[in-house]
């Protein structure tokens, strides 16, 4: 298939043109392929910095990316390079997003793509992604979990793609979101906020801040602060969890493949990685609606709370720095409107009118 990088995406370079030098393995026989991903904005809190009592506090609006979710950042240095490698066809496990991911950009590319969903735990917008995009959806009989191992052992044994983070181009691609905040506020944060699920996109941004501080761009390195779902909690409990549950769907596994090097981010960064409750989740997620006029899934809301939690800890104990002297960002990951469900059944509030002004007027308390 013919493309031009130039013209990919003329008013968003993308991932691999930005950032291609940076990632091992893009070289001249990389399409330079792209949906315009990345580049996504980092918007100052109005309201919920002063219940933190934080000196900056940033979202990452990661949901701003093509198919709503940070995947693509990975996804297509992943995709690059299957095609690079002559594959035909891509396959994953997936909560949601990445089979959103893996569709879009596979459609883009000519690529078969066949996606493994955990029964019944997927958000209809994700769903309703893949199947746009015309990926082959496999309703696996299990959960996360089963599926990621089956879609393991496919690849091993046939000419398949796996775009999993376990794919290591996926979370080259993901460390570039690291780079963007330290290119946006001219350094690292002191504290990074990131929900887990397969604990990859943590393991991505440390792997971002680190290289920025080798190469002098940063001064420093933030702390790394994961959040899983209590139901969902396998790093905070030290065990894997046979039936992983929660209302944030997309973190909602029990054992996650980078746990490992999720636990080195923590460490190496002084971080913390512990776990939110669905209730504590749907506050958050509230509020980022409601004050901040941010409307993201579940998942990604579970940093945010993890923020409201910590912040609400009798110590300030910020590894020597108190709370009110801190920059710290929250990665919103993906968009609300990939799981209608969880908004709408939230004290919606709809009212029925009857077709006349005064019936109107007097609903809207005029
Ligand atoms: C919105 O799509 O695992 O810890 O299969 O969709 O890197 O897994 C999604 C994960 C956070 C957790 N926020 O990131 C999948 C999948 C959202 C997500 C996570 C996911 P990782």
């Amino acid at each position: 298939m013919s493309y031009r990088a130039e013209t990919e995406s003329p008013s968003h370079p993308g991932v691999l043109r930005r950032y291609g030098d940076r990632i091992p393995d893009v070289g001249s026989n990389t399409p330079l392929i792209s949906l315009g991903e990345g580049d996504t904005p980092l918007v100052h809190s109005r309201r919920l910095h002063e219940r933190v009592g934080c000196r900056e506090l940033y979202f990452k609006l990661e949901m701003c990316n093509p198919t709503g979710s940070f995947k693509d950042r990975g996804m297509v240095v992943a995709v690059a390079k299957a095609l690079e490698s002559e594959s035909k066809a891509v396959l994953c496990a997936s909560t949601g997003n990445t089979s959103a991911s893996a569709a879009a950009y596979a459609a883009r590319c000519g690529l078969d793509a066949y996606v493994l969903v955990p029964h019944g735990n997927i958000a209809q917008g994700k769903l309703a992604q893949a199947v746009a995009h015309g990926a082959r959806i496999l309703d696996v009989q299990g959960n996360f979990d089963d599926a990621l191992r089956l879609a393991r052992l496919i690849c091993e044994q046939h000419p398949v793609a796996l775009v999993n983070s376990v794919n290591p181009y996926r979370l080259e691609g993901q460390k570039t979101a690291a780079f963007e905040i330290v290119d946006s506020i001219g350094d690292a944060p002191d504290l990074l906020f990131i929900p887990i699920g397969n604990a990859g996109n943590i393991t991505a941004y440390w792997r971002g801040f680190v290289e920025y501080y080798r190469a002098e761009i940063a001064t420093k390195k933030p702390r790394m602060m994961g959040w899983q779902a209590e139901g969902a909690a396998p790093i905070v409990e030290g065990k894997s969890v046979a039936d992983p549950q929660s209302v944030a769907s997309a973190i909602r596994i029990g054992n996650p493949a980078s746990w490992r090097l999720a636990e080195a981010a923590r460490d190496e960064s002084s971080g913390e990685i512990k776990s939110v409750s669905d209730d504590e989740i749907l506050e958050a997620y509230r509020l980022l609606a409601r004050e901040e006029g941010i409307f993201c899934e579940p998942a990604s809301a579970a940093c945010v709370a993890g923020l409201l939690k910590y912040a609400r800890q009798p110590v300030g104990p910020s590894g020597g720095r108190s709370l009110a002297e801190s920059t710290i960002v929250c990665v919103i990951t993906g968009h609300g409107l990939k799981d209608p469900e969880t908004a709408l059944g939230i004290e919606s509030e709809i009212r029925e009118v009857e077709p006349r002004i005064e019936a109107i007027e007097q609903a809207m308390g005029l």
